[in-house]
C-alpha cells in the first residue's frame, strides 16, 4: 500500500517541536532529589542533549492511536530517564568503560562510580514515579500497562538481558542469531515500549498494538544497524561518544558480519517493513514512519 502524505507535512518542525516539548518537560520533571550531588549528576545526564528519539517516539504513537499527547508527556519523560540511566551505567568502568557521552565526560567521570550508579538507579525509580503518580487525567488501567510495559523492557527480558549477553560476547564469535538477540533487547526493547506504551496511553486496541510492535521492531535493529555503521563511519566530535568502539572492545557488529553494503541494506529493509506495518493507518502514521526514516539517514 503506497503511503499518502500530505505535501505539507514539515517533518523538520514536527522533530523540533516535539523535542522542544520533551526538554521542556525533563527539565521540570526533576523534584527536590536530596541530596543536592544526587540531583546534580541526576540533571548532568538527564539534560545533556541527545535526540530524544524516544519520547518522541511514544507522542507519535499516542498520536497515532488518537490520544491527546499531552496526556503522555510523563511517560514519555519516563523513558528517557530509563534510557539515560542505561547510558550511564553502560559508560561505567565494569561495563563499556566510557569518558564522553553525549558530548561530555561521563556522569562517572564527572560525580564518580558510586555516585553516577546512584544517580542511574534514582533515575529508573523516578521513571515508574513519573508513570504512576505524575500522569494526570490518563485512566489507572492505562498507567498499570505502561507500567507493565516498562518494568519487562527494562529489565531481563530486554535492556538487562541484552545487555548481559552483549558484556558475554566481548571478544568472541558472534553469530548472526545471537547478535540480533543482544540488539533486539539491548536497544530494540525500549523502542518497542516507547511506542506501544504511547498507544497504550490512547487506549490502543490489540490490533493496532501488533502493527505498532512490528514497526517497533523493525525500526529497533535498524536503529542499532546505523549505529554500529556511525561508530566505524563517523567521528566522536559528530556523535559526542567514543567512536571506533566496536573494534577497541573487540565486539561483534553488523559492519563486521555482514559488511557495510549488506548491513545498510538491510537496516533500509527493516525500516521499509517497519513502515508497511504500519500504512494501514494512512495519513494518521505520518510522524512514525518519517521518524522510521530519520532512523536510516541519521548522522549521530
Ligand atoms: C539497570 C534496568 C537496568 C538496565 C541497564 C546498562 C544497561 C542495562 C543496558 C545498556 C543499554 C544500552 C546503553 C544500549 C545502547 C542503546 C543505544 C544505541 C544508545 C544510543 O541511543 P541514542 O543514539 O542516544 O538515541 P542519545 O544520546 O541521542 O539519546
Amino acid at each position: 500500500m503506497t503511503q499518502v502524505i500530505d505535501s505539507n507535512f514539515d517533518f523538520e518542525k514536527y522533530l523540533k517541536k516535539t523535542k522542544e516539548i520533551v526538554d521542556e518537560a525533563l527539565d521540570f520533571s526533576l523534584g527536590p532529589e536530596k541530596p543536592e550531588i544526587l540531583r546534580e549528576s541526576m540533571r548532568y545526564s538527564l539534560l545533556a542533549g541527545g535526540k530524544r528519539i524516544r519520547p518522541i517516539l511514544c507522542l507519535a504513537s499516542c498520536a497515532l492511536a488518537g490520544g491527546d499527547p499531552s496526556l503522555a508527556v510523563p511517560t514519555a519523560v519516563a523513558i528517557e530517564m530509563i534510557h539515560t540511566m542505561s547510558l550511564i551505567h553502560d559508560d561505567l568502568p565494569a561495563m563499556d568503560n566510557d569518558d564522553l557521552r553525549r558530548g561530555r565526560p561521563t556522569n562517572n567521570k564527572v560525580y564518580g562510580d558510586a555516585v553516577a550508579i546512584l544517580a542511574g538507579d534514582a533515575l529508573l525509580t523516578r521513571a515508574f514515579e513519573m508513570v504512576s503518580l505524575r500522569s494526570p487525567g490518563v485512566e489507572p488501567d492505562r498507567l498499570l500497562k505502561v507500567v507493565g510495559e516498562l518494568s519487562l523492557m527494562a529489565g531481563a527480558p530486554g535492556l538487562v538481558g541484552g545487555q548481559i549477553v552483549d558484556l558475554e560476547c566481548e571478544g568472541k564469535e558472534v553469530d548472526l542469531e545471537t547478535l540480533e538477540y543482544i540488539h533486539l533487547n539491548k536497544t530494540g526493547a525500549l523502542l518497542k515500549a516507547c511506542v506501544r506504551s504511547g498507544a497504550m496511553i490512547a487506549g490502543a486496541n490489540e490490533e493496532l498494538l501488533k502493527a505498532l510492535t512490528s514497526y517497533a521492531e523493525g525500526i529497533g535493529l535498524a536503529f542499532q544497524i546505523i549505529d554500529d555503521i556511525l561508530d566505524l563511519t563517523s567521528n566522536s566530535e559528530i556523535l559526542g561518544k567514543t567512536a571506533g568502539k566496536d573494534i577497541l572492545a573487540d565486539k561483534t557488529t553488523y559492519p563486521k558480519l555482514l559488511g557495510m553494503e549488506e548491513s545498510k541494506k538491510k537496516a533500509l529493509n527493516l525500516v521499509k517493513n517497519a513502515k508497511k506495518a504500519i500504512s494501514p493507518w494512512g495519513e494518521d502514521a505520518k510522524n512514525l514512519i518519517a521518524l522510521a526514516d530519520f532512523i536510516t539517514n541519521r548522522d549521530r
